[in-house]
């Protein structure tokens, strides 16, 4: 699809949980058909691409990041048909879709895995990292994200082998060529025969590991996941990647942390010679110590990348996804009007905007009472570890859980109807109680917004590619930037701000606003005020 190399610069993506987005069987689990019935409201919001989350055969202890079969979709999904009917409806309607490419590990249930375990000959065992241990001595003291050691004994072959998330993702080893050669043609096969239009490619930056004696210099900040932050060697894995996708001509993006926006992130997406359509900064994600998102920190973060990716390389642009809380609840004050500034300032910055399915109609975060209630395995354990470590059940809670990446997963509401619309018969995850207000039926002014928005981006040259100059960076609340003749002024601030632009702007009409007024160089601001003037 699409004979225009660029089409990704004008392009937004609309990214799906397909666990939590609609179910069209009624047993409480979201699936392909279910998407397949609401592909008419997405193409309402006027996107032109959708990811999924993967949806490949898994046993779901990582919500699906943990993979046994590459090639078949999970049967609570269900199946190969479905996914084949659901991509041709999505072309029909002139929409892209992509989907998650998980090749850091797989699951430990994957035939490969199974068999690497049997013994140290067999044919499988280089497809996964193994090391002499024993019982008590790990190959090294590195640590996975989700807070265990990284490193799994196993008696039978007096090894340990590696693993960055779960223990029950086994991390796969990149220096075989074998396997490099079983994931390549594993990529051509979703391009080439099924038929797909490129990847979401997960967790990519740490495929390549330093050797094993690479020692920790702390456990706080970024060193503890440098052995396996973009490191080098990668490149090579990468090209042979991107040769692949440029047959297919596929749309990529990558969550690709490690890759800084100074030293790095140009040469992943440079137009030419990148590997990648766009990358996915983490950076903005860090939290104040109430668990707030903040501002002035993402400001800062996405001001800087706007930047060092102005001349080369490209931006993938987002403020929610599956493992955030919803922006409405960290970024916002839980309001629609703090959602409509939100979506403003991010919409029309320089890159590929995504929309996390139920951000357009402001659903906000699950308020969880109980651990208990929690079935996320690396929530818990963050949450059991915090309290070894001497944190009070209560903050413990409020850190762990309240602000886990579980909040943002409930199933989508579409109706004030019992389960909002989403399922009939008791979903596998709770629906948010506010669906009776908040839901697809009612809160059609910020869909609308969202709409105008990814107008603005199809029309108009300077929102694809045009140049961005930031004014008033040391403000803390107000986020305001120039696309070539266009002005974007954001409050995000539930105070009101103040503007005063010193250089001359001319005059100016207001193209969308939250609230009618004629450009002035000294403005008040109301709290969430949003504006978009042109010249
Ligand atoms: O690098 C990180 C933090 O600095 C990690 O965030 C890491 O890159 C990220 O957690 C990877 O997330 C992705 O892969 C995970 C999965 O659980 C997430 O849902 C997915 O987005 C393992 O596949
Ligand atoms: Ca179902």
């Amino acid at each position: 699809m699409g004979t225009d190399k660029n089409w990704y610069k004008q392009a937004v993506g609309y990214q799906i949980y397909p666990k939590s987005f609609k179910d069209s069987n009624g047993d409480g689990i979201g699936d392909l058909q279910g998407i397949k019935e609401k592909l008419s409201y997405i193409k309402s919001l006027g996107v032109d691409f959708i990811w999924l989350n993967p949806i490949y055969a898994s046993p779901q202890v990582d919500g699906g990041y943990d993979i046994s079969d590459f090639y078949n979709v999970d049967p609570m999904f269900g199946t190969m048909a479905d996914f084949q009917e659901l991509l041709a409806e999505c072309h029909k309607l002139g929409m892209k879709l992509i989907m998650d490419l998980v090749v850091n590990h797989t699951s430990n249930k994957h035939e490969w895995f199974i068999e690497s375990q049997k013994s140290k000959d067999n044919p499988y065992r280089d497809y996964y990292l193994w090391a002499d241990a024993t019982e008590d001595k790990m190959p090294n003291n590195w640590r996975s994200f989700f807070g265990i050691p990284a490193w799994t004994y196993q008696k039978q072959t007096k090894q340990a082998y590696f693993h960055i998330f779960a223990a029950e993702q086994p991390d796969l080893n990149w220096k075989n060529p074998k396997l490099r050669d079983e994931i390549y043609k594993m990529v051509r096969w979703w391009l080439g025969e099924v038929g797909i239009d490129g990847f979401r490619l997960d967790a990519i930056s740490h495929i390549q590991k330093m050797d094993w004696d690479f020692k920790l210099k702390s456990f706080n900040g970024d060193d503890p996941w440098e052995p396996f932050m973009n490191v080098a060697g990668i490149e090579d894995y990468m090209r042979a990647l991107k040769d692949i996708f440029d047959e297919y001509d596929a749309y990529t993006v990558g969550e690709a942390s490690g890759v800084r926006s100074n030293n790095g992130a140009a040469d992943w997406t440079d137009k030419k010679t990148g590997f990648l359509n766009g990358i996915f900064e983490l950076e903005h994600n860090w939290r104040l110590p109430d668990g707030r998102g903040d501002i002035y920190g993402y400001k800062k973060v996405v001001t800087r990348w706007q930047k060092d990716l102005l001349e080369r390389g490209w931006n993938a642009l987002y403020i929610e996804n599956h493992d955030m809380p919803r922006s409405i609840s960290i970024f916002g004050d839980g309001s629609i009007t703090s959602a409509k500034a939100l979506a403003v300032q991010y919409m029309l910055l320089r890159g590929t905007p995504f929309i996390y399915y139920g951000q357009e109609i402001g659903m906000s975060n699950y308020p969880f009472k109980d651990i208990s209630e929690v079935k996320a395995e690396d929530t818990r354990t963050h949450y059991f570890n915090a309290l070894k470590d001497g944190l009070s059940e209560k903050e413990a809670f409020f850190r762990n859980v309240l602000n886990s990446r579980d909040v943002g997963r409930t199933p989508m509401q579409w109706t004030g109807e019992k389960y909002a619309g989403f399922t009939t018969v008791k979903p596998w995850m709770a629906v948010n109680p506010e669906y009776k207000t908040v839901n697809a039926e009612k809160s059609v002014e910020l869909f609308g917004l969202y709409q105008n928005l990814i107008k603005l981006r199809h029309d108009e040259k300077a929102i694809q590619d045009g140049s961005i100059k930031f004014y008033f960076e040391r403000s803390k609340q107000v986020f305001c930037y120039m696309r070539d003749e266009f002005l974007i002024i954001v409050n995000l601030s539930s105070q009101s701000g103040a503007v005063k632009f010193v250089d001359k702007q001319g005059e100016l009409e207001q193209v969308l606003g939250s609230r009618q007024r004629t450009f002035v160089p000294n403005m008040r601001l109301q709290p969430w005020e949003y504006q978009v003037f042109k010249k």
